[in-house]
């Protein structure tokens, strides 16, 4: 039987051991030693890799894996080690302690998901490269922003993580959850986060929540009665934490969101009179004052943004209170009011699933230092077309079927003589660029018209545009860009592929497609042939530089326009294959969302 130092301290990365059994099998050599700091696969927590040395021989541990009470080293060997040798066994330590942050992490997310849904009944965690944790239940999309804020102020408060060795009696006693199966051969654990329930964990674990660093919650996918919350943590440790004072727009407007969710259930409390009611949702201590406050603390080019949402989510809280409050009011009045009588559920609303989708693209975008800016929905032709190559009367203009709209031109200026409801966010590259700062990591995003209407088009819709210049810069940090935001948004399993295309705005163009998330690839009505174009990218047009009063000689760069609709549409578990149903304002259908 293999002593587990690994369950009593999970940062031991050296120990001295004693080799039990040395067998070699058909590929390896299997080596069980008396006690082990190795971890061995399971849990959702992959196996240590390694080194043990001994006298005459050195052997690269490759995986580990318990067989009965014994944990079996799977091995490269060179020279020889054998039963009886003393041995110096050295753990991975990079691949295991980010091992332990992931696992971790899951125990911090659970516990933030049990803050927003304590009827979810735990099924398993997966701690590897594509890490989620599985309830029974199911859990509304939008409340991944719930739950990661939830997870970052646990892991802002830096609390400590400590085990202990229990019975099993003591185990169903203290535990907030029991698994199905406890294991047999080793030794019963709880970990417990501080100020948190204990729970059965055999796993290596960091000693404070600071140690996870910032967790993201990449989506919550909801499949029969089953929902998997997949969550993403930095892959080095960081060594610093995100100050307060600079909230991002979408933290601010998760906070915002999770302040709505609150006022719901405020709403459907019966035992509050109307008064109660009002102090408890817009008086000066109520979450939305607080956040009225805290809105100074949201990073200055978000704040306008923010401050809109805020406003919009405070007039609907104050329009469910009226109606309630009429409602109470009326009860109230007449002769008899029968107490057990079901309520009125108030109709609660939520940002629209494009906005939604605007804040998260954002979000993922300003991670890797792209600026969220804004330019005209309704611009000079010569922003949409001429500084982009496209002359007038040029052909290629014909792709973008616009709506010219009826103007007085610019005297004496011939660039800005007709006006357009802009076909595309690319009307932003060169007013980036005459703002004259470089190097320049914009995401334009912003409404789109075409004369189009179809499965797969409507006339209005957003794009995001992105554009990178700087010196050197290749398609190589495009591609980079590409994965990024497609592994973030879409999911890590989630593939893009690239085929040349022509825009007279870059050189060489490209068309980008991902592996359609409806069909998974078969073909389907909006896919037809398991493909979706997202959008148009290249590297941009030496004229086009000029045009925005950069020199092509000294600077380079990529631009992209992506559709934001159906970037949505193509995220894991939306299953929409109508484009239009987006804007068909059944309130039905966006409830869903
Ligand atoms: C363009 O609009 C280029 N400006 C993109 C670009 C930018 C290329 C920068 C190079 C450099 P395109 O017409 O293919 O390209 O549109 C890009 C994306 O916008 C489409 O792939 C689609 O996702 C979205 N889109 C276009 N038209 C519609 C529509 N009518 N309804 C919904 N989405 C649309």
């Amino acid at each position: 039987m293999t002593e587990l130092i690994y369950l009593s301290d999970s940062y031991r990365q050296n120990d001295r051991a004693k080799i039990v059994s040395s067998e070699r099998s058909e590929k390896d050599t299997l080596i069980v030693l008396d006690q082990t700091i190795f971890y061995p696969q399971g849990g959702g927590q992959p196996s240590d890799k390694g080194e043990i040395v001994g006298p005459n021989g050195k052997a690269k541990v490759k995986h580990v894996r318990m067989q009965g009470d014994d944990v079996v080293h799977e091995c490269i060997l060179e020279g020889e080690l054998k039963a009886g040798d003393h041995v110096d066994c050295a753990i991975d330590w990079d691949w295991r302690y980010r091992n332990m942050r992931r696992h971790s992490a899951g125990h911090i997310v659970h516990e933030a998901a049990m803050i927003v849904s304590p009827l979810l009944i735990p099924v398993k965690g997966e701690h590897g490269s594509n890490p989620y944790i599985e309830y029974k239940g199911s859990l509304p999309i939008d409340s991944k922003y719930v739950i990661e804020k939830k997870a970052n102020e646990i892991v802002e408060k830096n609390l400590a993580l400590t085990t202990e060795f229990v019975s099993l009696e003591e185990l169903q006693k203290r535990a907030s959850y029991v698994p199905q199966h406890l294991p047999k051969n080793k030794p019963l654990r709880i970990l417990i986060i501080e100020g948190f329930h204990p729970i059965p964990d055999g796993g290596t674990q960091v000693s404070k929540t600071s140690e996870v660093g910032p967790i993201t919650i990449s989506k919550i996918e909801n499949e029969d009665d089953k929902v998997r919350i997949y969550y993403a943590i930095e892959e080095t440790q960081p060594s610093v934490s995100i100050p307060q004072e600079s909230l991002s727009g979408a933290q601010y407007v998760g906070f915002v969101l999770e302040a709505q969710q609150n006022a719901k259930k405020i709403l459907e409390d019966t035992s509050l009179g109307v008064e109660d009611l009002r102090i408890a949702l817009l008086g000066s201590k109520s979450e939305l004052a607080s956040l009225t406050k805290q809105i100074r603390n949201v990073i200055a080019s978000d704040r306008q943004q923010a401050g809109t949402v805020l406003n919009q989510v405070k007039r609907s809280i104050e329009k469910q209170l009226n109606e309630v409050s009429s409602v109470k009011r009326q009860a109230s009045s007449e002769e008899f009011f029968d107490m057990t009588a079901p309520g009125i559920p108030p109709p609660m609303g939520h940002l629209h699933i494009v906005t939604q989708a605007i804040t998260e693209i954002t979000r993922i975008f300003e991670k890797i230092g792209f600026t969220r800016v804004r330019h005209p929905e309704v611009d000079w032709d010569w922003y949409a077309f001429e500084s982009l190559n496209m002359p007038p009367n040029h052909p290629a203009r014909d792709e973008w079927e616009t709506f010219f709209v009826e103007s007085s031109k610019l005297e004496n200026n011939k660039r800005f003589q007709s006006i357009v409801l802009t076909p595309h966010t690319s009307n932003g590259q060169v007013r980036e660029m005459e703002k004259s700062k470089l190097p320049i990591r914009m995401i334009n995003i912003a409404k789109c018209y075409r004369r189009q209407s179809d499965v797969s088009h409507v006339p209005m819709f957003h794009q995001f545009e992105g554009m990178y210049i700087d010196k050197g810069v290749s398609i190589g940090n495009l591609t980079g860009v590409f994965d990024f935001f497609v592994k973030n948004y879409h999911g890590i399993d989630r593939k893009i592929r690239l085929r040349p295309f022509h825009f007279q705005f870059t050189e060489p163009s490209f068309e980008v497609d991902i592996n359609c998330g409806i069909c998974l690839g078969k073909g389907c009505r909006l896919c037809k042939e398991g493909w979706l174009e997202l959008g148009g990218a290249g590297m941009i047009h030496p004229v086009v530089l000029k045009n925005g009063g950069i020199n092509p000689q000294d600077y380079n760069g990529f631009a992209f326009g992506w559709g934001v609709e159906r970037a949505y549409m193509m995220k894991s578990g939306t299953k929409l294959d109508d484009i239009r149903l987006i804007y068909s304002n059944d309130i039905r259908f966006l409830q869903q969302f």
